[in-house]
């Protein structure tokens, strides 16, 4: 019985430290048009160290995300979606990553864009690709 409770409470701890691993759960808006994006998007904020999971919602053009805060930020996170040539409510994406997604990933821009842009160009992070295989819905 006493062996029980104890492992009942290492395990309870265990949960405890997994869930506090990835500690902080966030929706974020993401403009995007499809599929292709949705990939874009997701691997954009997956190769960042202390990303838990990503996941990029077509309809609503939101991103769940969960993450550790302390190995990375929504700025982090927000700044490397821009980078790949998507607008998110903190950042948007510069001209030239923007121009770089392929035509039918070119969702429409909210006049409302942010000052802060990241013009890095989509094709010098290697994330996008003009393979022109998109976009079964506009
Ligand atoms: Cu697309």
């Amino acid at each position: 019985m006493k062996t029980k409770s104890i492992s009942t409470i290492a395990i309870l701890l265990f949960i405890g430290f997994t869930i506090q691993a990835a500690n902080k759960s966030e929706k974020i808006k993401v403009n995007g048009q499809c599929d292709m994006c949705k990939n874009r998007i997701e691997s954009a904020v997956k190769s960042l160290d202390g990303v838990a999971s990503a996941q990029w919602n077509k309809s609503d053009k939101s991103l769940a995300v969960s993450y550790n805060d302390k190995k990375t930020t929504t700025q982090k996170i927000q700044t490397s979606i821009a980078m790949a040539g998507h607008d998110t409510e903190m950042f948007s994406a510069g001209e030239s990553g923007y121009n770089a997604l392929p035509t039918c990933c070119q969702y429409k821009r909210d006049g409302n864009r942010k000052s802060n842009f990241h013009g890095v160009t989509a094709n010098t992070s290697g994330k996008v690709e003009n393979s022109g295989a998109c976009c079964n819905n506009k």
